[in-house]
Protein backbone atom coordinates (compact mmCIF):
# COMPACT_ATOMS: atom_id res chain seq x y z
CA UNK A 1 0.00 0.00 0.00
CA UNK A 2 1.36 3.37 -0.52
CA UNK A 3 2.47 5.04 2.11
CA UNK A 4 2.58 9.42 1.15
CA UNK A 5 2.98 10.37 5.07
CA UNK A 6 5.16 7.28 5.63
CA UNK A 7 7.51 9.06 2.72
CA UNK A 8 7.21 12.90 3.55
CA UNK A 9 8.17 11.84 7.66
CA UNK A 10 10.61 10.45 6.19
CA UNK A 11 12.20 13.37 4.22
CA UNK A 12 11.27 15.36 6.84
CA UNK A 13 14.01 14.06 9.08
CA UNK A 14 16.51 13.62 6.04
CA UNK A 15 15.73 17.58 5.17
CA UNK A 16 16.36 18.55 8.66
CA UNK A 17 19.97 16.38 8.68
CA UNK A 18 21.03 17.29 5.52
CA UNK A 19 20.45 21.08 5.80
CA UNK A 20 22.04 21.13 9.56
CA UNK A 21 25.04 19.71 7.13
CA UNK A 22 24.69 22.34 4.66
CA UNK A 23 23.56 25.65 6.37
CA UNK A 24 26.85 24.62 8.44
CA UNK A 25 28.91 24.85 5.78
CA UNK A 26 29.43 21.46 4.35
CA UNK A 27 30.05 20.96 0.67
CA UNK A 28 27.06 18.92 -0.42
CA UNK A 29 27.38 17.29 -4.10
CA UNK A 30 24.11 16.02 -5.74
CA UNK A 31 24.65 13.38 -7.95
CA UNK A 32 22.28 12.53 -10.75
CA UNK A 33 21.61 10.53 -14.15
CA UNK A 34 21.41 12.39 -17.59
CA UNK A 35 17.96 11.11 -18.82
CA UNK A 36 15.44 13.66 -18.32
CA UNK A 37 14.15 12.38 -15.21
CA UNK A 38 17.30 12.37 -13.76
CA UNK A 39 18.09 16.06 -14.95
CA UNK A 40 14.88 16.82 -13.49
CA UNK A 41 15.01 15.06 -10.12
CA UNK A 42 18.64 16.26 -9.51
CA UNK A 43 17.66 20.06 -10.60
CA UNK A 44 15.05 19.82 -7.90
CA UNK A 45 17.34 18.40 -5.00
CA UNK A 46 19.97 20.96 -5.76
CA UNK A 47 17.64 23.98 -6.20
CA UNK A 48 15.87 23.52 -3.01
CA UNK A 49 18.98 23.22 -1.20
CA UNK A 50 20.37 26.34 -2.99
CA UNK A 51 17.62 28.22 -2.08
CA UNK A 52 18.58 27.71 1.48
CA UNK A 53 21.75 28.42 1.05
CA UNK A 54 23.44 25.69 0.89
CA UNK A 55 27.36 24.94 -0.23
CA UNK A 56 26.03 22.35 -2.99
CA UNK A 57 26.96 21.77 -6.45
CA UNK A 58 25.22 19.31 -9.13
CA UNK A 59 26.94 16.58 -11.38
CA UNK A 60 25.17 14.83 -13.90
CA UNK A 61 26.91 11.27 -15.11
CA UNK A 62 25.54 8.67 -17.57
CA UNK A 63 26.14 6.17 -15.66
CA UNK A 64 27.38 4.87 -11.85
CA UNK A 65 29.85 2.51 -11.92
CA UNK A 66 32.46 1.49 -9.11
CA UNK A 67 34.93 3.80 -11.51
CA UNK A 68 32.79 6.81 -10.98
CA UNK A 69 32.33 6.14 -7.38
CA UNK A 70 35.60 5.93 -6.52
CA UNK A 71 36.19 9.15 -8.22
CA UNK A 72 33.74 10.80 -6.23
CA UNK A 73 35.26 9.41 -2.91
CA UNK A 74 38.62 11.47 -4.34
CA UNK A 75 36.63 14.76 -4.49
CA UNK A 76 36.12 14.48 -0.53
CA UNK A 77 32.51 15.87 -0.50
CA UNK A 78 31.24 16.12 2.88
CA UNK A 79 28.01 14.36 1.70
CA UNK A 80 26.45 13.21 -1.51
CA UNK A 81 23.07 13.22 -2.84
CA UNK A 82 22.08 10.53 -5.65
CA UNK A 83 18.97 10.74 -7.45
CA UNK A 84 17.95 8.13 -10.40
CA UNK A 85 20.82 6.40 -9.82
CA UNK A 86 22.93 4.40 -7.17
CA UNK A 87 20.36 1.80 -5.46
CA UNK A 88 22.00 -1.48 -7.02
CA UNK A 89 25.06 -0.09 -6.10
CA UNK A 90 24.45 0.97 -1.90
CA UNK A 91 27.33 -1.56 -0.58
CA UNK A 92 29.57 0.31 -3.22
CA UNK A 93 28.88 3.37 -1.84
CA UNK A 94 28.97 2.38 1.74
CA UNK A 95 32.09 1.37 1.19
CA UNK A 96 33.54 4.69 -0.55
CA UNK A 97 31.42 6.83 1.19
CA UNK A 98 31.41 6.08 4.77
CA UNK A 99 27.64 7.07 5.88
CA UNK A 100 28.15 10.21 3.64
CA UNK A 101 25.64 9.87 1.45
CA UNK A 102 21.49 9.37 0.43
CA UNK A 103 20.06 7.92 -2.24
CA UNK A 104 16.85 9.02 -3.65
CA UNK A 105 15.40 6.68 -6.31
CA UNK A 106 12.74 4.99 -7.87
CA UNK A 107 14.56 1.68 -9.54
CA UNK A 108 14.15 -1.69 -8.46
CA UNK A 109 16.05 -2.49 -5.10
CA UNK A 110 17.51 -5.68 -3.39
CA UNK A 111 14.54 -7.19 -1.11
CA UNK A 112 17.44 -7.04 1.73
CA UNK A 113 18.06 -3.50 1.13
CA UNK A 114 14.30 -1.82 1.44
CA UNK A 115 14.67 -0.86 4.57
CA UNK A 116 18.60 1.01 4.44
CA UNK A 117 18.88 4.16 6.30
CA UNK A 118 20.99 5.18 3.53
CA UNK A 119 18.39 4.62 0.56
CA UNK A 120 14.67 6.43 0.35
CA UNK A 121 13.19 4.66 -2.53
CA UNK A 122 9.76 4.60 -3.90
CA UNK A 123 9.15 0.72 -3.38
CA UNK A 124 9.75 1.28 -0.12
CA UNK A 125 6.84 3.24 0.56
CA UNK A 126 4.52 1.17 -1.73
CA UNK A 127 4.72 2.93 -5.15
CA UNK A 128 5.39 0.36 -8.31
CA UNK A 129 8.81 2.70 -9.16
CA UNK A 130 8.00 1.50 -12.42
CA UNK A 131 4.69 2.95 -12.99
CA UNK A 132 3.88 5.35 -9.94
CA UNK A 133 6.94 7.17 -9.17
CA UNK A 134 9.98 8.43 -10.33
CA UNK A 135 12.99 10.29 -9.02
CA UNK A 136 11.85 13.55 -10.12
CA UNK A 137 8.61 12.89 -7.96
CA UNK A 138 10.65 11.55 -5.20
CA UNK A 139 12.89 14.46 -5.68
CA UNK A 140 9.65 17.00 -5.40
CA UNK A 141 8.35 15.78 -1.82
CA UNK A 142 11.88 16.06 -0.75
CA UNK A 143 11.71 19.53 -1.93
CA UNK A 144 8.69 20.43 -0.59
CA UNK A 145 9.84 18.56 2.84
CA UNK A 146 12.97 21.24 3.02
CA UNK A 147 10.19 24.18 2.31
CA UNK A 148 7.02 24.00 1.30
CA UNK A 149 7.54 26.71 -0.86
CA UNK A 150 9.06 24.58 -3.26
CA UNK A 151 5.65 23.62 -4.67
CA UNK A 152 6.74 25.89 -7.76
CA UNK A 153 9.08 22.90 -8.68
CA UNK A 154 6.12 20.40 -8.99
CA UNK A 155 6.25 20.67 -13.25
CA UNK A 156 9.37 19.16 -12.91
CA UNK A 157 8.26 15.97 -11.15
CA UNK A 158 5.65 16.32 -13.92
CA UNK A 159 7.82 15.91 -16.91
CA UNK A 160 10.20 13.52 -15.34
CA UNK A 161 7.38 11.13 -15.09
CA UNK A 162 6.04 11.45 -18.50
CA UNK A 163 9.81 11.40 -20.04
CA UNK A 164 10.08 8.35 -17.94
CA UNK A 165 7.08 7.07 -19.67
CA UNK A 166 4.86 6.42 -16.73
CA UNK A 167 1.91 7.39 -18.20
CA UNK A 168 0.55 4.21 -17.39
CA UNK A 169 -3.16 4.95 -15.61
CA UNK A 170 -6.35 5.12 -17.93
CA UNK A 171 -5.97 7.20 -21.42
CA UNK A 172 -2.37 7.54 -20.73
CA UNK A 173 -2.28 9.33 -17.25
CA UNK A 174 -0.13 9.53 -14.28
CA UNK A 175 -0.89 7.43 -11.75
CA UNK A 176 0.56 7.33 -8.00
CA UNK A 177 3.39 9.62 -6.11
CA UNK A 178 2.99 11.38 -9.85
CA UNK A 179 -0.09 12.50 -9.72
CA UNK A 180 0.33 13.20 -5.79
CA UNK A 181 2.79 16.17 -7.28
CA UNK A 182 0.65 17.01 -10.41
CA UNK A 183 -2.49 17.40 -8.02
CA UNK A 184 -0.05 20.10 -6.27
CA UNK A 185 1.07 21.48 -9.28
CA UNK A 186 -2.53 21.72 -10.93
CA UNK A 187 -3.72 23.36 -7.15
CA UNK A 188 -1.21 26.03 -7.76
CA UNK A 189 -2.04 26.21 -11.93
CA UNK A 190 1.35 25.61 -12.63
CA UNK A 191 -0.18 22.68 -14.59
CA UNK A 192 -3.13 21.94 -16.56
CA UNK A 193 -4.07 18.59 -17.83
CA UNK A 194 -6.75 17.76 -20.40
CA UNK A 195 -7.73 15.12 -22.95
CA UNK A 196 -6.27 15.75 -26.30
CA UNK A 197 -4.77 14.23 -29.49
CA UNK A 198 -1.09 14.12 -28.42
CA UNK A 199 0.66 14.76 -31.31
CA UNK A 200 3.73 16.11 -30.78
CA UNK A 201 3.91 19.72 -31.24
CA UNK A 202 0.31 19.74 -31.03
CA UNK A 203 0.42 23.29 -29.97
CA UNK A 204 3.26 24.75 -31.50
CA UNK A 205 3.76 23.58 -35.01
CA UNK A 206 1.36 23.59 -38.53
CA UNK A 207 -0.77 20.62 -38.80
CA UNK A 208 0.98 18.66 -41.08
CA UNK A 209 4.67 19.23 -39.00
CA UNK A 210 2.72 17.92 -35.84
CA UNK A 211 1.44 14.31 -37.84
CA UNK A 212 4.65 14.09 -39.16
CA UNK A 213 7.33 14.90 -35.82
CA UNK A 214 5.03 12.03 -33.75
CA UNK A 215 7.17 9.11 -33.62
CA UNK A 216 5.51 7.49 -30.61
CA UNK A 217 3.33 5.90 -32.20
CA UNK A 218 5.50 5.31 -35.22
CA UNK A 219 2.79 5.98 -38.24
CA UNK A 220 4.76 4.51 -40.98
CA UNK A 221 4.43 6.59 -44.07
CA UNK A 222 3.77 9.88 -41.70
CA UNK A 223 6.68 9.81 -39.35
CA UNK A 224 9.12 12.09 -40.74
CA UNK A 225 7.38 12.70 -43.93
CA UNK A 226 5.74 16.06 -43.72
CA UNK A 227 5.43 17.02 -47.69
CA UNK A 228 2.75 13.42 -47.80
CA UNK A 229 0.38 14.85 -44.58
CA UNK A 230 0.07 18.12 -45.52
CA UNK A 231 -0.76 16.80 -49.20
CA UNK A 232 -3.51 14.64 -47.80
CA UNK A 233 -4.72 17.38 -45.31
CA UNK A 234 -5.23 19.71 -48.07
CA UNK A 235 -7.22 16.78 -49.72
CA UNK A 236 -9.33 16.57 -46.65
CA UNK A 237 -10.31 20.15 -47.13
CA UNK A 238 -9.45 21.02 -43.43
CA UNK A 239 -8.76 24.67 -42.94
CA UNK A 240 -5.36 24.61 -42.38
CA UNK A 241 -4.29 28.50 -41.87
CA UNK A 242 -5.88 31.42 -40.46
CA UNK A 243 -5.45 34.82 -41.48
CA UNK A 244 -2.00 33.22 -43.66
CA UNK A 245 -0.88 31.49 -40.23
CA UNK A 246 -0.74 28.25 -39.94
CA UNK A 247 -3.03 26.69 -37.26
CA UNK A 248 -2.17 24.31 -34.30
CA UNK A 249 -3.56 20.96 -33.58
CA UNK A 250 -4.88 22.11 -30.21
CA UNK A 251 -6.38 25.17 -31.85
CA UNK A 252 -9.14 23.23 -34.12
CA UNK A 253 -12.39 22.95 -33.12
CA UNK A 254 -13.81 19.00 -32.10
CA UNK A 255 -15.07 17.70 -35.25
CA UNK A 256 -12.07 18.80 -36.70
CA UNK A 257 -10.18 16.93 -34.46
CA UNK A 258 -12.19 14.14 -35.56
CA UNK A 259 -11.42 15.23 -39.29
CA UNK A 260 -7.90 14.63 -38.54
CA UNK A 261 -8.41 11.39 -36.94
CA UNK A 262 -9.96 9.98 -40.11
CA UNK A 263 -7.17 11.33 -42.36
CA UNK A 264 -4.05 10.17 -40.45
CA UNK A 265 -6.01 6.81 -39.78
CA UNK A 266 -6.48 6.23 -43.44
CA UNK A 267 -2.97 7.13 -44.21
CA UNK A 268 -1.98 4.69 -41.54
CA UNK A 269 -4.74 2.51 -42.60
CA UNK A 270 -2.66 0.05 -44.62
CA UNK A 271 -0.65 -1.13 -42.07
CA UNK A 272 -2.50 -3.68 -39.72
CA UNK A 273 -3.42 -2.62 -36.16
CA UNK A 274 -3.68 1.02 -36.96
CA UNK A 275 -6.55 2.02 -35.44
CA UNK A 276 -5.02 0.85 -31.99
CA UNK A 277 -2.25 3.39 -32.93
CA UNK A 278 -4.74 6.06 -33.34
CA UNK A 279 -6.50 5.26 -30.58
CA UNK A 280 -3.49 5.48 -28.75
CA UNK A 281 -2.69 9.27 -29.67
CA UNK A 282 -5.81 10.75 -27.63
CA UNK A 283 -4.91 10.91 -24.24
CA UNK A 284 -4.39 12.89 -20.85
CA UNK A 285 -1.91 16.02 -22.11
CA UNK A 286 0.17 18.16 -19.36
CA UNK A 287 0.36 21.46 -20.09
CA UNK A 288 2.65 24.38 -18.04
CA UNK A 289 0.38 26.95 -17.96
CA UNK A 290 3.47 29.64 -16.69
CA UNK A 291 5.52 28.79 -20.28
CA UNK A 292 5.40 30.45 -23.48
CA UNK A 293 2.98 28.44 -25.48
CA UNK A 294 5.37 28.67 -28.74
CA UNK A 295 8.20 26.40 -27.38
CA UNK A 296 8.10 22.39 -26.37
CA UNK A 297 8.42 23.49 -23.13
CA UNK A 298 4.86 24.51 -22.73
CA UNK A 299 3.68 20.64 -22.87
CA UNK A 300 5.36 18.20 -20.49
CA UNK A 301 5.90 15.19 -22.89
CA UNK A 302 8.11 17.32 -25.24
CA UNK A 303 9.82 19.52 -22.34
CA UNK A 304 10.60 16.06 -21.78
CA UNK A 305 11.72 14.92 -24.50
CA UNK A 306 13.99 17.90 -25.09
CA UNK A 307 15.93 17.31 -22.04
CA UNK A 308 16.03 13.50 -23.28
CA UNK A 309 18.44 14.90 -26.34
CA UNK A 310 19.93 17.32 -24.29
CA UNK A 311 20.93 14.67 -21.92
CA UNK A 312 21.82 11.91 -24.53
CA UNK A 313 23.66 14.31 -27.71
CA UNK A 314 26.29 15.28 -24.36
CA UNK A 315 24.31 19.10 -23.60
CA UNK A 316 23.29 17.62 -19.76
CA UNK A 317 24.54 21.21 -18.75
CA UNK A 318 22.53 22.43 -21.38
CA UNK A 319 19.15 20.63 -19.67
CA UNK A 320 19.90 21.63 -15.97
CA UNK A 321 20.15 24.93 -17.17
CA UNK A 322 16.39 24.94 -18.06
CA UNK A 323 15.26 22.97 -15.02
CA UNK A 324 16.54 25.60 -13.60
CA UNK A 325 14.97 28.49 -15.39
CA UNK A 326 16.94 29.58 -17.94
CA UNK A 327 14.53 30.30 -20.65
CA UNK A 328 17.49 32.41 -23.21
CA UNK A 329 20.85 30.91 -24.15
CA UNK A 330 19.80 27.50 -22.79
CA UNK A 331 17.00 27.19 -24.66
CA UNK A 332 18.23 28.55 -27.75
CA UNK A 333 20.54 25.82 -27.84
CA UNK A 334 18.82 23.17 -26.49
CA UNK A 335 15.97 23.51 -29.29
CA UNK A 336 19.40 23.31 -31.71
CA UNK A 337 19.85 19.79 -30.21
CA UNK A 338 16.73 18.91 -30.30
CA UNK A 339 16.27 19.38 -33.70
CA UNK A 340 20.06 16.96 -34.33
CA UNK A 341 18.47 14.40 -32.26
CA UNK A 342 15.56 14.05 -34.41
CA UNK A 343 17.44 14.10 -37.43
CA UNK A 344 19.82 11.51 -36.50
CA UNK A 345 16.75 9.32 -35.15
CA UNK A 346 14.81 9.47 -38.62
CA UNK A 347 18.38 9.07 -40.44
CA UNK A 348 18.26 5.14 -38.17
CA UNK A 349 15.48 4.38 -38.70
CA UNK A 350 15.57 4.87 -42.65
CA UNK A 351 18.77 2.98 -42.54
CA UNK A 352 17.37 0.20 -41.07
CA UNK A 353 13.93 0.26 -42.87
CA UNK A 354 15.96 0.28 -46.29
CA UNK A 355 17.93 -2.83 -45.11
CA UNK A 356 15.76 -5.74 -44.06
CA UNK A 357 18.69 -8.14 -43.04
CA UNK A 358 19.33 -5.74 -40.11
CA UNK A 359 16.39 -7.09 -39.00
CA UNK A 360 15.50 -10.45 -37.65
CA UNK A 361 12.62 -12.20 -35.86
CA UNK A 362 13.28 -15.02 -33.55
CA UNK A 363 9.69 -16.16 -32.16
CA UNK A 364 8.70 -13.52 -29.98
CA UNK A 365 11.99 -11.42 -29.99
CA UNK A 366 13.37 -8.75 -32.51
CA UNK A 367 17.15 -8.39 -32.94
CA UNK A 368 18.17 -4.99 -34.44
CA UNK A 369 21.66 -5.13 -36.14
CA UNK A 370 22.39 -1.10 -35.92
CA UNK A 371 25.87 -1.37 -35.85
CA UNK A 372 27.30 1.20 -38.33
CA UNK A 373 24.24 3.25 -38.57
CA UNK A 374 22.48 4.05 -35.24
CA UNK A 375 24.70 6.67 -33.47
CA UNK A 376 24.88 4.74 -29.68
CA UNK A 377 23.68 7.27 -28.57
CA UNK A 378 20.46 7.09 -30.10
CA UNK A 379 19.91 3.59 -29.90
CA UNK A 380 17.73 3.97 -26.79
CA UNK A 381 15.43 6.15 -28.60
CA UNK A 382 15.86 4.29 -31.87
CA UNK A 383 14.35 1.10 -30.18
CA UNK A 384 11.70 2.58 -28.25
CA UNK A 385 10.14 4.13 -31.45
CA UNK A 386 10.37 0.69 -32.85
CA UNK A 387 8.86 -1.14 -30.27
CA UNK A 388 5.93 1.04 -30.38
CA UNK A 389 5.46 0.17 -34.21
CA UNK A 390 2.37 -1.96 -34.97
CA UNK A 391 5.06 -4.28 -36.67
CA UNK A 392 6.55 -5.31 -32.93
CA UNK A 393 4.40 -4.00 -30.64
CA UNK A 394 3.75 -7.67 -29.59
CA UNK A 395 7.38 -8.39 -29.23
CA UNK A 396 10.29 -7.91 -27.32
CA UNK A 397 13.05 -6.11 -28.85
CA UNK A 398 16.82 -5.93 -28.74
CA UNK A 399 18.80 -3.35 -30.75
CA UNK A 400 23.12 -3.11 -30.85
CA UNK A 401 25.21 -0.13 -31.96
CA UNK A 402 28.48 -0.18 -32.18
CA UNK A 403 30.05 1.66 -28.89
CA UNK A 404 33.79 3.16 -29.46
CA UNK A 405 35.85 0.15 -31.18
CA UNK A 406 35.47 -3.19 -29.60
CA UNK A 407 32.44 -2.72 -27.76
CA UNK A 408 28.75 -3.03 -28.43
CA UNK A 409 25.78 -1.07 -26.98
CA UNK A 410 22.77 -2.99 -26.76
CA UNK A 411 19.38 -1.80 -25.41
CA UNK A 412 16.11 -3.27 -25.56
CA UNK A 413 12.13 -2.83 -25.26
CA UNK A 414 8.65 -4.83 -24.06
CA UNK A 415 6.27 -3.57 -26.79
CA UNK A 416 2.63 -2.58 -25.04
CA UNK A 417 1.04 -5.67 -26.70
CA UNK A 418 3.39 -8.27 -26.00
CA UNK A 419 1.42 -11.00 -23.64
CA UNK A 420 4.47 -12.70 -22.41
CA UNK A 421 6.26 -12.15 -18.73
CA UNK A 422 9.55 -10.85 -19.23
CA UNK A 423 11.86 -8.69 -17.31
CA UNK A 424 14.15 -7.23 -19.07
CA UNK A 425 16.50 -5.75 -16.36
CA UNK A 426 16.89 -8.96 -15.82
CA UNK A 427 17.19 -10.65 -18.89
CA UNK A 428 19.67 -8.11 -19.85
CA UNK A 429 21.82 -8.32 -16.70
CA UNK A 430 22.17 -12.27 -16.71
CA UNK A 431 22.92 -12.12 -20.98
CA UNK A 432 25.53 -9.38 -20.62
CA UNK A 433 27.42 -11.76 -17.58
CA UNK A 434 27.29 -15.00 -19.59
CA UNK A 435 29.51 -12.97 -21.81
CA UNK A 436 31.88 -10.76 -19.59
CA UNK A 437 29.47 -7.61 -19.56
CA UNK A 438 27.18 -5.72 -18.08
CA UNK A 439 23.44 -5.07 -18.25
CA UNK A 440 20.57 -4.13 -16.52
CA UNK A 441 17.44 -1.25 -16.07
CA UNK A 442 13.55 -1.39 -16.03
CA UNK A 443 11.67 -4.51 -16.46
CA UNK A 444 10.17 -2.78 -19.64
CA UNK A 445 13.06 -1.17 -20.73
CA UNK A 446 16.81 -2.26 -20.11
CA UNK A 447 20.65 -2.22 -21.75
CA UNK A 448 24.12 -3.89 -21.59
CA UNK A 449 27.25 -3.00 -22.64
CA UNK A 450 29.43 -6.41 -24.30
CA UNK A 451 32.43 -7.22 -26.50
CA UNK A 452 31.84 -6.73 -30.01
CA UNK A 453 32.89 -10.84 -30.90
CA UNK A 454 30.17 -11.78 -28.06
CA UNK A 455 27.04 -10.58 -30.17
CA UNK A 456 26.32 -13.89 -31.23
CA UNK A 457 26.84 -15.76 -27.99
CA UNK A 458 24.97 -13.05 -26.58
CA UNK A 459 22.00 -13.38 -28.89
CA UNK A 460 21.25 -16.49 -27.76
CA UNK A 461 22.02 -16.01 -24.30
CA UNK A 462 18.86 -13.67 -24.93
CA UNK A 463 17.09 -16.03 -26.88
CA UNK A 464 17.23 -18.80 -24.23
CA UNK A 465 15.95 -16.27 -21.50
CA UNK A 466 12.61 -14.73 -23.84
CA UNK A 467 9.37 -16.89 -23.67
CA UNK A 468 8.07 -17.32 -26.87
MN1 LIG B 1 14.17 7.60 -13.73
Amino acid sequence: MADLEGLKSRYASLSRDVLKLAQGGRRVLVVTHIDADGLCSGSTVFESLKRKGANVALRTLPDLDPKAILALEAQKYDFHIFTDLGSTLLDALEAALDGRFVVIDHHQLAPQDLDRRSVVNAWTFGYDGGREACSSSMAYFFATATDPSNQDLAPLAVVGALADRQDSGQGRSLTGLNRAALEEAQSLGLVSASKDLMFTGRQTRPIHEAVALTSTPFLRGLTGNKDAVLAALHHSGLVLKDGGIWRTISSLAPDEKMKLTEVVASMAGQAEGATDAIASLVGEVYNLELEDPFTPLRDAREFGTLLNSCGRMGAAGTGVSICLGDRNEALKSAMKVLSEYRTGINRALESLASDAARTETRGSLVLVKGEGVVDERLLGPVISILSSTQAYRNKVIVGFATSRESDLKVSSRVGDAYSGDVDLGLLMRESAESVSGVGGGHAMAAGAKIPSSMAEAFSKAVLERVPA
